[in-house]
């Protein structure tokens, strides 16, 4: 008796726990939003990963079925089947129906519990209008279907098999997420970095919704060293990667490295456990700290640095540098604003000690190379010294005008910078609209002017100088790089207005490679903003509509019931033929206006996309431009 009451309360605390998943699903998995769908197959994917690092699973299938249903396939040993000591159901059952704030239900190492992951199946099927499991184990093939977490078919024998592994289909439920419409191309950047991150692993993407279906296979012997190829295939490489691995305590560290001729950023991505930390922490710290030291020891050593020299800042030996850090360890401790930030103290020295030995090693073994790279260093430490020697000019400057912001600049009264916006606005006709158009009370105009700097092929101290970024950067407030300070940012909107010409998608990329290069805080924040100035206006008797491109237009005339023959329709060719009413009305008015936030899902595709859009090679520019010159309207960082 005493058992079964127990049995029936933890029944019902089961059902609380996966409705409280489907009343507050962005707890669990972020957002209800794209991002959160595409969450849902991370989340399902790991547990198939967990079963590669424990050595037992070589392959993962996932198929985007026609209905945007999904379909996982892993070849591990498959989801134990037996009756849970327990909770007296079989073990998959638990898997998928019981909440498991992110622990490990069999005390399996590499449990991830950081960020949104690590919150496991049930949270999947939970947010699923169904879910069907296949486990092949024992000779045999389980199957258990699930509707909205609640199971609809018990634990059943459906046929024999001589494989192991687990098939895991859900399709997730319209009624919580505001798209089911997977994008093929955000699973494969995912999947490609899994793949590199877990080297031998095969990972395979189908798309079955097509005409004819696509797949792709990734699979990269190389692991992090192809990822730092892959990274800088479009770069020229001073050396050939550098490799080194470390242990210690149950926890090992990864690292892959690559200095570059032609780029003047620093390309460095950190991992711990699979998951991208994008704030960093212990084991980027470590790295960042190890490489300073054992640089500027190996230039002391040989005089490549004088006694009367000062010593190299990370920031110098960074420059140019691709690197990828990656860590796997039994607890990690996730931590800042984002949950990217790892924070166990022990993984910083594993880190330092791996790389205080073998670069050093690596270095001393080869001369020729570590003279290219110092030099490289070298010549950072002199445009950073050049660059602030052109920063306190600036300082000075403003100290005797008085007034530190830009004289093109019409700032708004409100002084909350939280409330505050401010229009990016090229062209000074445009930007006299805008001036006269925008609510003064809180929109800020800053019309740029003068020759536009690619900073992707520039050092920082040109930045300072620059004409045309000087004014943003004192009108943001921010400053720039390693002296960027967020609590000084005077708007809380940054928002890009250019025409919706290829000038104006010229100036658009420039200032977001700004942003992105010596402003990253900014778009991680997501404080970047870009305008939709309408294409058209339509103009019926009395009425105005406008319409922001083609397939707009085409509705309007539908759901109006106009005919083209009563209608005048103007298309804009840019910002400066619409007077200040209608800018403000089409494009500044939060009421009705259009401003789509820059968004980095994928920072090692942002990297990308701007090398290659900006960097010193061609070919890959034309290459990216033709096979993208279609979609270029739709161009989305
Ligand atoms: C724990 C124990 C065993 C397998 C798994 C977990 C497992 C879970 C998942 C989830 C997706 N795919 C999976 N593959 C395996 C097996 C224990 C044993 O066989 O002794």
């Amino acid at each position: 008796m005493q058992e079964n009451i127990k049995y029936d309360e933890s029944n019902i605390q089961v059902l609380e726990g996966l409705e409280a998943v489907r009343k507050r699903p962005g707890m669990y998995i972020g957002s209800t939003s794209s991002r959160g769908l595409h969450h849902l197959v991370y989340e399902i994917m790991d547990n198939s990963i967990d079963e590669a690092l424990a050595g037992y699973c070589t392959k993962i299938t996932i198929i985007i079925n026609k209905d945007n249903s999904i379909t996982n396939i892993d070849n591990g040993r498959g989801i134990p089947v037996g009756i849970h000591p327990q909770m007296g159901i079989p073990t998959v059952e638990v898997v998928h129906t019981i909440l498991h704030a992110g622990g490990k239900f069999d005390g399996k190492g590499y449990k991830v519990s950081g960020g949104l992951h690590g919150v496991g199946a049930s949270v999947v099927n939970a947010l699923s209008e169904y879910m069907i499991v296949e486990v092949f184990r024992d000779g045999k093939i389980y199957r258990q279907r699930y509707e909205r977490g609640k199971v609809v078919t018990g634990l059943e024998v459906v046929g024999q098999t001589d494989v192991t592994g687990t098939k895991t289909t859900f399709l997730p439920d319209r009624e919580i997420f505001e798209t089911i419409e997977f994008d093929y191309e955000v699973l494969l950047a995912r999947f490609r970095e899994l793949a590199f991150l877990n080297k031998g692993l095969t990972i395979v993407l189908r798309d079955e919704r097509p005409e004819v279906p696509v797949e792709k296979e990734l699979h990269y012997e190389g692991g992090i060293v192809s990822f730092v190829e892959y990274m800088d295939r479009n770069k020229s490489p001073l050396h050939d990667p550098i490799y080194y691995t470390g242990e210690k305590d149950g926890s090992f560290v990864e690292i892959a490295m690559q200095y570059n001729k032609d780029s003047y950023v620093e390309n460095i991505h950190s991992y711990a456990n699979n998951i991208s930390t994008a704030e960093g922490g212990t084991h980027l710290t470590g790295f960042k700290t190890a490489i300073t030291k054992v640089l500027n020891d190996y230039a002391r050593k040989y005089n490549i640095i004088k006694e009367n020299e000062k010593n190299l800042l990370g920031e110098d030996v960074r420059e140019g540098l691709t690197a990828i850090i990656s860590v796997k360890l039994p607890e990690p401790q996730f931590e800042g604003q984002t949950k990217t930030k790892l924070g166990n103290s022990e993984i910083r020295t594993l880190v330092e000690n791996v790389i205080s030995e073998k670069f050093e090693s690596y270095l001393e073994e080869n001369p020729s190379i570590a003279r290219v790279i110092l030099d490289k260093c070298l010549a950072s430490s002199r445009a950073r010294e050049a660059a602030r020697k052109a920063r306190e000019l600036t300082r000075r400057k403003s100290v005797l005008e008085s007034t530190t912001l830009p004289g093109k600049l019409a700032d708004c009264t409100e002084k909350d910078p939280s409330l505050c916006e401010i229009f990016i606005v090229e062209g000074d006709s445009a930007g006299g609209s805008a001036k006269q158009g925008r609510d003064r009370r809180f929109q800020a105009i800053l019309p740029l002017w003068g020759k536009m700097l690619n900073v992707e092929k520039s050092r920082v101290d040109k930045v300072y100088g620059n004409e045309k970024l000087a004014p943003v950067i004192t009108a943001l407030g921010t400053s720039i790089s390693d002296d960027f300070d967020i609590s000084k940012l005077r708007y809380h909107k940054i928002i890009i207005m250019a025409d919706a010409d290829v000038d104006g998608a010229h100036i658009r990329t420039l200032l977001l490679t700004f942003f992105y290069r010596y402003m990253y805080p900014l778009v991680e924040n997501g404080h970047v903003y870009i305008a939709q100035p309408p294409l058209y206006k339509i103009a019926h008797g009395k009425e105005e509509v406008y319409a922001y491109d083609d397939r707009e237009l085409a509705k309007i005339f539908e759901e109006k019931g106009w005919k083209k023959a009563d209608c005048t329709v103007q298309r804009y060719k840019g910002l400066g033929e619409m007077n200040p009413e209608q800018l403000w009305e089409t494009t500044m008015n939060p009421e009705t206006r259009v401003i789509l936030r820059v968004e980095l899902e994928d920072a090692v595709a942002a990297d990308e996309i701007f090398t290659v859009l900006m960097g010193e090679k061609v070919e890959p520019r034309k290459e990216f431009i033709q096979t993208y010159a279609k979609n270029v309207r739709n161009l989305d960082i």
